[in-house]
């Protein structure tokens, strides 16, 4: 019998990668999925903060074992912004916004050094588990590619001539920041 696996998000993107991750192993569901339509308040000031924030809206509300996903940019030149801020950097929700005004905030830069972090907080059996993924890589002058969601098209990792947003999800699935963390998720719940 395939487990069940609730992922706390309303990001569609986030679902099909870690879906992907999961399968054929596990089947993930998401927020909607269990039919729980709300945007959970982000008040912590970590990824791991705001990770536990939404993993636990979703055991005291529903009673579910369940991980969530708190993840963002963090790029040197602007002092590690957008950082957990990362979905709202304009002020709204928008990929294209947040992109454009990043590479804005860029120009002139010449250290181009960027991170993707993902903190994972799996909640199991009334416990707390944090899994975190880092992918070092760097900021392009303009958006490539059109796979992916978030700053995508401008973040090229290390390693690769190609942005994320260039790849496609089987290649990106192999070393973004969410892959690492989930594959260490996966590790634990195989133990
Ligand atoms: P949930 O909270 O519902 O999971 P969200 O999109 O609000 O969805 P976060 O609060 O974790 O998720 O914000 C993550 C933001 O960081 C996301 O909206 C993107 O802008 C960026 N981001 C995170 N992972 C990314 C990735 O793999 N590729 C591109 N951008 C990413």
């Amino acid at each position: 019998m395939i487990k069940k696996l609730v992922f706390a998000t309303n990001n569609e993107h986030k679902t099909a990668e870690v879906a992907k991750i999961l399968s054929p192993d596990y089947e993930t569901l998401n927020l909607k999925d269990i039919n729980c339509l709300v945007d959970i308040p982000e008040t912590g000031d970590t990824f791991a903060e705001n990770a536990t924030l939404k993993s636990s809206y979703v055991f005291e509300n529903f009673g579910l074992d369940c991980f969530a996903d708190d993840s963002g940019l963090e790029v040197e030149a602007l002092n590690n912004e957008p950082g957990i801020y990362s979905a709202r950097y304009s002020g709204i929700k928008d990929d294209l916004t947040n992109l454009q005004l990043l590479l804005k905030n860029m120009e002139g830069k010449t250290n181009r050094k960027a991170r993707f972090k993902t903190v994972i907080s799996l909640l199991k059996n009334g416990k707390n588990h944090l899994f975190e993924g880092v992918i070092e890589g760097n900021i392009r002058t303009s958006p490539a590619g059109t796979n992916g969601f978030g700053y995508d098209p401008i973040f090229q990792p290390n390693g690769y001539d190609i942005t994320f947003a260039e790849m496609d999800m089987s290649e990106k699935n192999i070393i973004s920041h969410r892959a690492l963390a989930m594959k260490k998720l996966i590790e634990f719940l195989k133990a």
